[in-house]
């Protein structure tokens, strides 16, 4: 099938979702056309079957915002004629899925129609799509989608609570690629990090608010105050200054290095023992899964869909967002004792494996074909 695929390209979840996604169809055989406005971080080789087509939205003076829906629907009619594309897949809804629905509707005028499957990532739902400013316009580009996916339950439900959905919505979870992190694979360097003897926490994400960047720090600090450890903070944005400050204030400058952006994910998480994600909202927390198949335990806090992933006494625990004491003492648990951190750690990895993508990828394809069949539906 001709698919193309409309994603944000930077290192958030649903641009590594979606691009891993579209490595994955290419694999099997599928033509995947990225379409988005610079080349998404983890698509590294374009090959007969991966194409990437930038959006360009030229600057203009009299644009106070400059116009990046309309540059995007137009793209895509461009693409879908010229290669002959079958499916959109778009990833957030905000604003592909009204780009996407506008640029169905220009090819409908040609009589040409293309299926749009819009696949909801969270913050599209959970912070900005349900902002009044948004929410009749994303309420009607998942209404007018031929097939809407989430990716947890949790998510589903949201979505349904907050807005007035008239369309089904299938829960399709993320997933991980498990071929990419080889299980014997030792050059972790982890002494590069860490005394031998110390344990190594990490946290990887985008600096915002929602993942509460305070409580990972507070954490740590509890945690390095019972067992020699070292804190990995990994990611860019904007609570980043201040958790090297607090850091500073703590006097725990030392024990925590903080690595920025990265491609080498699975290096770091390679020789990290446990995983922080105490976040005040979270649909998947795919940072967690990619670090559960390199066989990292995790901490969480049990809000949105993380209790879907992260199983409470298995592969770590979860606490109320902000028990940052309760949180602590339970990474203590894991951490104390050799035996306890490598159960925790193998079946981290067991639970992660339910997630493989060979178990997902079927279901993304069946909701293509189911998707594909509405293409002479003229119904909106
Ligand atoms: O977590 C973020 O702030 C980034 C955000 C995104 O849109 O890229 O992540 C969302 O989508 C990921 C992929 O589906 C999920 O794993 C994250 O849980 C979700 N983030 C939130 O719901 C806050």
């Amino acid at each position: 099938m001709k698919i193309a695929i409309v994603c944000y390209p930077t290192f958030g979840g649903s641009g590594v979702v979606a691009t891993e996604l579209g490595i994955a169809l290419a694999e099997r055989g599928h033509e995947v056309h990225f379409i988005t406005y610079k080349q998404p971080v983890r698509l590294e080789l374009l090959g007969n079957n991966i194409h990437f087509h930038e959006v360009h939205v030229p600057e203009y003076p009299l644009f106070h915002y400059q116009p990046y829906e309309l540059a995007l629907s137009s793209k895509l009619v461009d693409t879908v004629k010229f290669y002959g594309i079958e499916l959109l897949h778009v990833h957030y809804a905000i604003p592909h899925a009204y780009a996407g629905y506008m640029a169905k509707k220009m090819l409908q005028e040609e009589g040409i129609f293309i299926p749009m499957i819009t696949t909801l990532h969270g913050t599209d739902i959970t912070l900005v799509g349900k902002h009044p400013f948004y929410k009749p316009a994303v309420t009607f580009s998942i209404n007018k989608s031929d097939v809407v996916t989430s990716v947890s339950e949790d998510l589903k439900q949201s979505t349904l609570k907050l807005f007035d959905i008239e369309k089904e919505i299938e829960v399709i979870p993320n997933f991980i690629d498990r071929t990419k992190y080889s299980t014997d694979y030792t050059d972790c360097q982890r002494s590069l990090m860490a005394n031998e003897d110390e344990r190594i926490v990490t946290h990887i994400s985008n600096f915002r608010k929602v993942k509460r960047i305070p409580d990972v720090i507070n954490i740590f600090y509890r945690i390095q105050k019972e067992i020699p450890a070292k804190l990995m903070m990994v990611g860019e944005g904007p609570e980043k200054e201040y958790a090297e400050q607090q850091c500073d204030d703590l006097g725990i400058k030392d024990k925590v290095v903080f690595l920025g952006n990265s491609t080498e994910i699975d290096r770091i998480l390679c020789f990290s023992d446990l995983f922080l994600l105490p976040s005040e909202s979270e649909s998947f927390g795919l940072a967690a899964l990619e670090a559960m198949i390199n066989r990292v335990a995790v901490v969480s806090s049990n809000i949105g869909g993380i209790p879907e992933l992260n199983k409470e006494g298995i592969s770590g625990y979860l606490a109320n967002v902000g028990d940052v004491d309760e949180m602590a003492s339970k990474a203590l648990q894991i951490l104390k004792n050799d035996e306890t951190l490598s159960r925790f750690k193998e079946n981290a990895f067991k639970v992660a494996s339910k997630f493989d993508i060979l178990n997902i990828l079927p279901l993304y394809e069946e909701v293509y074909e189911k998707a594909y069949k509405y293409r002479f539906k003229n119904t909106y």
